[in-house]
């Protein structure tokens, strides 16, 4: 009892002298935006990561962003080729289900301005994102056109890094984070609903948030 007793008063006093380290907001990278046109960013680093299998290793040089299903002249670009194209930057917040949010910098290729260039049949309805863990989700083609869903290549000025989910990170504003697959590989229009990982595990398929 009292060598219990005193255990848990030296795990409290341990807890309360990380605790000030465990808050403090990790320093930003060399480079790192922090705040834009007065909005304060999430921090490029964190420390937990939620994905389905872990970080995925994407080589540069080998990755191709395939651009498929419903279109005349699918597309298969490499990384020098989708940072060339034309991008828009914004600021966007992502809010997982576990209850976190991250407001981040997002620099990127508009999914809408991707399925122009490949030659978008009138018949697509529904964007599906794959990505090198296996892990998919998808979205209304509409949405992705109204909303300009991104594919991001850069968070805070920087680049995505491996758990970042270098090289591509869906945008998708007012959505649930499940909807940001992340080391995107394939975008294929379709004309089938499709259910991703966690929305065949029953999360909605809308993911609509009011933030
Ligand atoms: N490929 C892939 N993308 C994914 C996931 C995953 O497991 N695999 N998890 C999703 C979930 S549930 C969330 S909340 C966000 C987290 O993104 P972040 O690491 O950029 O914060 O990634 C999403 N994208
Ligand atoms: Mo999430």
């Amino acid at each position: 009892m009292h060598r219990s007793a005193l255990a848990l008063a030296g795990l409290l006093a341990a807890a309360l002298l990380l605790l000030p380290l465990a808050a403090a907001a990790a320093d930003p990278r060399p480079g790192e935006i922090t705040e834009y046109q007065g909005q304060k960013l999430s921090p490029y680093d964190r420390h937990y990561d939620n994905s389905i299998k872990g970080a995925q290793k994407i080589d540069r040089q080998a990755y191709r962003l395939e651009v498929g299903g419903l279109v005349d002249k699918p597309l298969s670009l490499s990384y020098p080729e989708i940072l060339a194209l034309a991008s828009q930057t914004r600021v966007e917040n992502m809010p997982c289900v576990e209850g976190w949010d991250e407001r981040l910098l997002f620099q990127g290729v508009a999914v809408a301005d991707l399925l122009a260039l490949a030659g978008a049949r009138p018949q697509g309805s529904t964007v599906i994102f794959r990505a090198a863990d296996g892990y998919s989700s998808a979205l209304p083609l509409a949405y992705v056109q109204k909303a300009q869903v991104l594919l991001a290549y850069k968070v805070n000025g920087l680049e995505l890094g491996i758990r970042r989910g270098f090289p591509l990170q869906v945008v998708a504003p007012h959505k649930l984070g499940y909807k940001w697959v992340k080391w995107v590989t394939a975008v294929e229009l379709t004309d089938q609903p499709h259910l991703g990982y966690w929305e065949k595990k029953g999360y909605s398929d809308q993911a609509d948030t009011p933030r």
